[in-house]
């Protein structure tokens, strides 16, 4: 045995039975192990390194081309309630599920190794960081927990003085998308995943504990679990101020973790805290403090350059593992909108061709230590968090949402961020580019039911008078050409400036229908070329378009029936009576 907790060493034991591997590796998370797996996953043709001269210690592996992106409909939340799961979760009675993922499961490690991975989520100090243990018989999945989250000793121990831990069960199977399941059993904070190599069905620390089950526990437990970048806004006068932003996946939230100021603004500086998912808690006097429960990042490739996201760029120049990107001639990593090299190779391996689609999968992936960011901020370690100023959602729409706006209260802006739709992207299997509603940025990982986990935002305002401003983002907005109307990336300071302005009561604004929004000359554009015509169009709001919406998303509304909190339905209605 080797663990003091009886109930892991137990566990273990029996999936072991179950699956029947060959031997059992329990990970310590050292640099000498990860070297180890590199170097089998060499052996065994699963990885390959990149040039060593221009992208020391990175790697490429190539995945199953049938096995890129996360499975929405392969994704199950099984509480004993099927309610309880909600309409927007797939549901699956917890014994049906089980007998299913055991059926799986059966002999399934035959002649491979079982790994057993401790994890932190959240610093190992922080009374708000929540354990788990994944079993995997995947060796990406080893090396990639170690890039992502606190990994093997520390984190053991911390399990065997708390006693609790989340059990994440993971095997790749045989790749087969016709024998591949991704289920969560809230209730006994246990995951069970199969068929599927790709971060965000495998790396079980992540969505799958990090957003699903623990959105759950937060629930009870009094805090949030949101898919939410972090980062903090220091101003020339030393002053930082703290914002966590909800989009949906592949809608630049790594850009705007890391963001580099414009020339005009370079006395200010962005630091990244995180860049997918933040955890809420309330402290004493009533303030929301977010810690970041991941320690890397697995970030969207293409389109990375040096002037997109010059930190990433320079970040992903060693020690990381790139996933389905293409290569060049010398051995380089490539990916589209790189502007830099040609490719040579693709994401299948096969010699390029612009005939058979892009060099690097539009869902390719970097995985690297939150370390290698020169922007990481020393607070990302705090035990106690940083404090919350502004919470921000957005969604990708070409039209309807304007750059920015403002919520009334905070009730009114939880109404705003359960209206989040969003053009869906590739890190999803599925259609790209239609508009679908994305509560939060949490439609694919809320591990309950959306209703009441409205009601449960909604119950902060119960609790304090402190709460951060909540302020709704579009960087996304197109005229008919298809031609962005807003800059984006290293502009968007400008945006957040105006924000934490509205926050210290600093900047004026109009109140319209939906909330306030920046007025003319609230935000610094007057270098920016801006038609005043498009400026115009992006801090104003078509009413005609907004009784529509309001309308759809009142449908929505309804079909959670009578569990949605009659709060929300008042914020709504309280909306479209200001529409008219
Ligand atoms: C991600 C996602 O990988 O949201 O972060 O899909
Ligand atoms: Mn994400």
């Amino acid at each position: 045995m080797t663990t003091k907790n009886q109930a892991l060493a137990a566990w273990v034991q029996d999936v072991a039975t179950l699956t029947r591997p060959q031997s059992i590796v329990w990970c310590d998370g050292s640099d000498e192990e990860y070297d180890r797996m590199v170097s089998l996953m060499q052996e065994q043709g699963t990885l390959s390194p990149l040039n060593s001269e221009t992208h020391p210690n990175c790697y490429l592996h190539l995945s199953d081309p049938q096995d890129v992106a996360r499975v929405e409909h392969l994704t199950y939340i099984c509480t004993s309630e099927e309610e309880d799961a909600g309409a927007n979760n797939n549901w699956l009675a917890p014994e049906e599920a089980k007998a299913k993922m055991e059926g799986l499961y059966d002999g399934c490690m035959d002649g491979r190794t079982m790994y057993v991975v401790p994890y932190c989520m959240g610093p190992v100090k922080s009374p708000y960081s929540r354990c788990g243990v994944e079993i995997t018989d995947s060796p990406y999945v080893v090396i990639n927990m170690k890039l992502m989250t606190r990994m093997g000793t520390l984190a053991l121990k911390r399990i065997e003085q708390e006693g609790s831990f989340v059990k994440g069960l993971h095997s790749t199977g045989e790749l087969d998308p016709n024998r591949r399941f991704i289920m969560h059993f809230p209730e006994e904070l246990s995951i069970m995943s199969y068929g599927s190599g790709y971060g965000g069905n495998a790396l079980l620390g992540k969505k799958c504990h990090a957003l699903r089950i623990a959105s759950w526990q937060a629930r009870k437990e009094g805090w949030l679990a949101e898919h939410m970048l972090i980062l903090g806004l220091e101003s020339p006068e030393g002053e930082t101020h703290y914002i966590a932003a909800a989009f949906p996946s592949a809608c630049g939230k790594t850009n705007l973790a890391m963001l580099i100021p414009p020339e005009k603004y370079k006395d200010w500086k962005i630091w990244t805290l995180g860049d997918d998912i933040a955890w809420l808690h309330m402290d004493d006097q009533g303030q929301l403090r977010a810690i970041n429960p991941e320690a890397g990042y697995f970030g969207v490739v293409p389109g990375t350059n040096a002037k997109t996201n010059r930190n990433a760029y320079e970040m992903i120049q060693q020690n990381t593992i790139f996933t389905n990107v293409g290569t060049t001639a010398d051995n380089q990593p490539w990916w589209e909108d790189k502007k830099q090299g040609e490719p040579a190779s693709d994401w299948k391996g096969n010699p390029y061709s612009s005939e058979s689609g892009p060099a690097a999968h539009p869902n390719s992936r970097f995985t690297v230590s939150a370390t290698e960011n020169t922007a990481y901020s020393s607070l990302a370690e705090a035990p106690e968090g940083v404090p919350i100023s502004a919470i921000v959602f957005g969604g990708r729409r070409k039209e309807l949402a304007p750059l920015v706006y403002e919520a009334k209260s905070w009730d009114h802006g939880v109404l705003i961020g359960a209206g989040v739709a969003s053009e869906t992207t590739a890190a999803a299997t599925g259609q790209v580019g239609v508009v679908r509603r994305d509560p939060m940025a949490m439609k694919p990982f809320c591990g309950y039911n959306f209703a009441d986990y409205w009601s449960h935002w909604l119950s902060f305002s119960e609790r304090t008078d402190n709460l951060p401003k909540i302020f709704h983002v579009n960087w996304f907005r197109q005229n008919d050409d298809g031609d962005f109307l807003w800059p984006g990336f290293g502009e968007n300071l400008r945006v957040l400036q105006w924000m934490i302005q509205r926050c210290k009561g600093d900047a004026d604004a109009v109140e319209t229908a939906i909330g306030y929004l920046p007025s003319e000359q609230g935000i610094d554009v007057a270098d920016l070329n801006i038609d005043p015509d498009v400026w115009q169009s992006l801090i104003s709001i078509n009413d005609d378009q907004w009784r529509q919406e309001m309308s759809d998303f009142g449908d929505y509304l309804d079909s959670f029936g009578d569990r949605l909190p009659e709060k929300l339905r008042e914020q709504h209605k309280a909306v479209s009576a200001a529409l008219g």
